[in-house]
């Protein structure tokens, strides 16, 4: 058991070794271990049209396939999506016992652990859920939720505001907490904000490295501007640096419908204060992600904008996930993320 759990370990791994791939897939790694525990193949899946991680695994192993273990990060899937169901393929490669960790939550590709005990193979499921869970929590999260998850991230002064009065931003956090910031965008299925902040701004909304080196196509979350208006020819944001959507609506429910459609599970919502306050009104954030720097403004627009609190007793509570300071001496920002007290 001990060596299963170390393949999971080395799955995990795997799972995760491609990044963060772009697209509605989830990140897969699969170990064959034959019966003394010793790895016979490993695969894990790249993205949505790419092998699955199990027939991945399968095709490095090749003979030695037959009568080993796979150890497998997900359930196996039971449908024909973009590629054959992978039940099929441990059966036919004559796998003994299939073991995994996450539940597959979405209902077309659901049902594979009972067609694999069905074909007379030796089942189990659960092995480091928590690890696996947390690698695909957004994915997970959309399935179950039908809806992508959604994080708040904004950046503010001590006084909590998002600009000067005359609407100048550039910067109020500092270098290190706009490279972290950056970093969750690279993360993100979606980058959003409205196209009033995106005029602003003349924001690009594209994600860069750590040392602010562009960031492949293929890897930049996609740009989403939502609003009636078009962003003007020349704007940053129609750059050919990330893809970029308009959604013609200020409905936050609406907008993230059409996301979920596109196959996006994680939104990055960078506001502005309007955008941020409709999202939250509609109970759609899920985790707020806060840069705030040491510097007074005074005057200034809000990080957001009113959310119908009167007075204390409607205060708008989070319960804080973590506190970090990013950056030093100068550039040090201090980074909260929290989520809303679901009442
Ligand atoms: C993956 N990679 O390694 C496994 C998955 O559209 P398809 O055919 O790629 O199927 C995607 C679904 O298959 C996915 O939502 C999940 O339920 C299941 N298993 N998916 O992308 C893998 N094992
Ligand atoms: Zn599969």
């Amino acid at each position: 058991m001990v060596s299963e759990t170390a393949a999971m370990r080395r799955a995990l791994r795997l799972a995760a070794s491609p990044g963060f791939v772009k697209g509605p897939n989830p990140r897969v790694g699969c170990v064959l271990i034959d019966n003394t525990g010793a790895p016979v193949g490993e695969g894990w899946h790249a993205g949505a049209g790419h092998p699955h991680a199990e027939v991945a695994a399968i095709a490095d192993a090749g003979a030695r396939a037959r009568g080993s273990t796979a150890v497998v990060t997900l359930e196996p899937c039971s449908h024909t999506g973009r590629t054959g169901p992978c039940v099929d393929a441990l059966i036919a490669a004559g796998v003994r016992r299939v073991v995994w960790a996450s539940t597959d939550p979405n209902p077309i590709a659901a049902g594979g652990g009972e067609r694999l005990r069905l074909a007379g193979i030796d089942t189990a499921a659960g092995l480091l859920a928590a690890d696996a869970d947390q690698l695909n929590r957004s994915w997970i999260f959309a399935h179950r939720s039908g809806r992508p998850y959604v994080t708040w991230k904004f950046a503010g002064s001590l006084d909590g505001r998002s600009a000067a009065a005359d609407g100048s931003s550039r910067w109020i956090s500092s270098a290190a907490a706009r490279a972290d910031a950056h970093r969750l965008r690279a993360r993100a299925g979606a980058v959003l904000a409205g196209i009033g902040s995106v005029l602003v701004d003349n924001a690009q909304l594209a994600a860069r490295g750590d040392a602010g080196e562009p960031i492949r196509y293929a890897d930049q979350p996609l740009r989403v501007v939502i609003g009636h208006r078009q962003p003007p020819v020349g704007a940053r944001i129609r750059d050919d640096a990330a893809p970029t959507l308009r959604i013609p609506t200020h409905d936050p429910a609406e907008v993230l419908a059409a996301l979920s459609a596109r196959g996006v599970h994680d939104v990055l919502l960078e506001g502005g204060p309007t955008v941020a306050a409709a999202f939250w009104r509609a109970g759609l954030v899920d985790e707020v992600v806060a840069y705030l720097a040491p510097v007074l403004l005074g005057s200034g627009p809000s990080s957001v904008a009113d959310l119908g609190v009167a007075t204390m007793a409607g205060a708008q509570r989070l319960d804080v996930v973590a506190i970090d300071v990013i950056g030093q001496d100068v550039d040090a920002n201090v980074r909260i993320t929290a989520r809303p007290v679901i009442s």
